[in-house]
């Protein structure tokens, strides 16, 4: 869970070389285009320089050349009678044999050859006379042609595998009125959020719900990987909405393609794109999701080829070359991003009965573990060529967040084997407790951000997922501490919905201080806007889970009603810039966790208990639901095929 987004880029580009075509005006393509048209006049001139050459050279090296070619190559033969040497099973003909039969045979190869020459000068002043125009629609078509042998290649279907039993994908439409009339207005946001992007963003990532077009950001790199119906389709199958589904399925099918020469955020295309893909092929069982998920997995490994095994931030899905973000401290990965693979990783070798996603995360494990952790807290940053740590900034928001969800939930999703994972987050929120969280003056708990040794006063929306994920693990705690944790979860709740009911719109600011006289409130204008992010709504939902006081749901509620209010525009959901101005601007962005997360949490929560039970389902950092490996240890035990 992190922002990378929103955080600033260094933007830096190679422009790309000009090799002085001034006719074909600056593109890559062109390029190679031009780089063609060079190789090929070297290569006309080659084979006329040969064919000269042939015929001019004296004739005894003539022959000499074809001697050798024949003796060496030709003529595997073992007849020794008539006069040959057999060298090592090969027949050389020596003076005296079928001196006839040889000139034959060396007159047929010279006339191959000659004919071969003259062709493929031909085909090389063919290729000449021809436009670049034609040239172009040439390569394209071979290219096309590589493209679709390797679709074939990467469309092989694969080993089938036991599906864990899935339980509640369907549940009945709560028996309280006003619960199901709240549930049927998060589906029609739904419908909103998805109909208006179908009609002015298909298959973009995102929306501009009043520029009524498409959308994207840095972290999907710079291609149209429809971000939203990846990320929107099991919200979409849970509410119920198959003729919706069916749609992101087709385009799915049809159109997501991995092969393309793009750089992504390895974590946001993990959490969204393959989790996205793995929920929807657990929840509906359709294959593509799964071969989806495999192949842009296969896309993403090489951002792990670094000295450490720690993978870069970004990857080039084409030529995998990975590189981290400008902006993180002395060039380091960072936390929240490379520790958040765990789940989705695990569940690829499950279902494909292939190691490697598995050890990647288990040695990025391994390798935390053995570090120093400085006041038993885990840095942000750590520098993926040394294995250092970079900055000590410790956060349990943007940049650190996830990870110590992820570890939680390891241990959630192995049914609880996976006991090392337990063990660490138990260490970390420990550390946590001691040296981030506090309580303000007015009496909120609050969780603040360490910074060389400083604790900063200030919590970011964000972080407010926490006070779910302390409820998640009260259940197994150490010394028997799950009171003492559904406590923290109920106090961390509370704060955040502080943090909303003291703004103007009634929704979540950014960032929020606990200085002085001001609590859980924004100081700063930059700090001041919602993205229809889910967090808080995400913590209403896991409280309402564990202790079923209404107070969650009627904060959920409020939540809804004021996305709706201040949010909805006609062409979908709109972020704002100030939740504390009354007639806010606008951002003009439709996030496709808004319909990946926001909208099911809120659904979740006018839901009975029955849909997706948490004994059953874990949900990954963006809310999509992956089963719990009923297993005995969660390495590849999944796949009989494979053992
Ligand atoms: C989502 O993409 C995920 O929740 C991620 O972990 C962090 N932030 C956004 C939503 O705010």
């Amino acid at each position: 869970m992190t922002t990378p987004a929103l955080l600033p880029l260094s933007g830096r580009r190679i422009p790309p070389l000009n090799l002085g075509a001034s006719s074909f005006p600056h593109h890559r393509a062109t390029l190679r285009l031009s780089e063609k048209f060079i190789l090929l006049l070297i290569l006309s001139a080659f084979i006329t320089l040969c064919f000269g050459a042939f015929f001019f050279l004296p004739d005894s090296s003539k022959h000499k050349r074809f001697d050798l070619g024949l003796e060496d190559v030709l003529i595997p033969h073992v007849d020794t009678s008539k006069g040959g040497k057999n060298l090592g099973g090969y027949l050389i003909h020596g003076q005296g044999h079928d001196e006839h039969r040889h000139r034959e045979e060396e007159e047929r190869l010279r006339n191959k050859i000659r004919a071969d020459h003259e062709k493929a000068l031909e085909e090389a002043k063919e290729k000449l006379k021809k436009s670049r125009d034609e040239i172009r629609a040439e390569i394209q078509t071979e290219k096309n042609k590589v493209a679709q042998e390797m679709k074939k290649k990467d469309s092989k279907p694969l080993p089938p595998v036991p599906v864990p039993n899935l339980i509640g994908i369907n549940s009945e439409d709560p028996a309280d009125k006003d619960i199901r009339e709240k549930r049927d207005k998060i589906k029609e946001m739904m419908k909103h959020a998805w109909e208006n992007y179908r009609q002015y963003g298909w298959g973009h990532n995102e929306l501009k719900p009043i520029a009524r077009k498409g959308h994207s950001t840095n972290i999907f790199g710079n291609s149209q990987m429809g971000a939203t119906i990846v990320d929107a389709l099991d919200t979409l199958y849970i509410m119920g909405l198959h003729d919706e589904f069916r749609e992101g399925q087709d385009w799915i099918d049809k159109n997501l393609d991995f092969s393309v020469n793009s750089e992504v955020s390895v974590f946001e295309v993990n959490i969204r794109f393959i989790g996205g893909l793995l929920a929807a092929y657990y929840l509906s069982g359709q294959e593509v999701f799964k071969l989806k998920a495999v192949q842009l997995a296969g896309k993403l490994l090489p951002a792990f080829n670094t000295p450490t095994g720690i993978p870069w931030a970004m990857v080039n899905l084409k030529s995998g070359v990975g590189r981290n973000w400008g902006w993180a401290s002395a060039g380091s990965s960072i936390l929240a991003e490379f520790g958040t693979l765990h789940m989705e990783f695990v569940h690829l070798s499950y279902l494909t009965g292939d190691p490697v996603y598995y050890n990647k995360v288990m040695h990025i494990r391994k390798l935390l573990q053995k570090m120093e952790h400085p006041n038993g807290l885990y840095p942000n940053y750590l520098n993926p060529r040394t294995g250092r740590w970079g900055q000590h900034h410790t956060s349990v928001g943007g940049l650190g967040d996830s990870f110590y969800e992820y570890l939680l939930k390891a241990w959630l999703m192995s049914d609880k084997m996976d006991t090392e994972a337990r063990k660490m987050y138990d260490d970390a929120i420990e550390a946590i407790e001691r040296h981030l969280i506090r309580k303000s003056n007015g009496g909120l708990t609050y969780i603040g951000e360490w910074k060389n040794g400083h604790l900063e006063r200030k919590m970011g929306h964000l972080t407010c997922f926490a006070g779910g994920m302390f409820a998640l693990g009260a259940d197994g705690s150490r010394d028997d501490k799950a009171g003492h944790y559904l406590q923290l979860g109920a106090e961390i709740a509370h704060t955040c919905h502080e943090s909303y009911d003291r703004t103007t719109l009634k929704l979540g600011p950014e960032a929020f201080k606990f200085d002085g006289g001001l609590e859980a409130v924004a100081v700063r204008q930059n700090e001041k806007y919602y993205i229809l992010r889910p967090e808080v709504i995400e913590t209403y939902w896991y409280m309402w889970r564990f202790t079923h006081d209404p107070k969650y749901r009627q904060w959920g509620w409020e939540a809804a009603q004021a996305i709706d209010k201040y949010c909805r525009v006609s062409g979908g959901f709109s972020g704002v810039k100030d939740v504390y101005s009354s007639s806010p601007a606008y951002d003009d962005v439709q996030q496709s966790f808004f319909l990946a997360e926001t909208l099911k949490y809120l659904y979740l929560l006018f839901s009975n208990d029955d849909l997706l039970p948490l004994d059953n389902w874990v949900f990954n950092t963006e809310a999509h639901p992956l089963p719990v490996l009923h297993l005995a240890n969660t390495t590849l035990s999944g796949n009989p095929a494979y053992r």
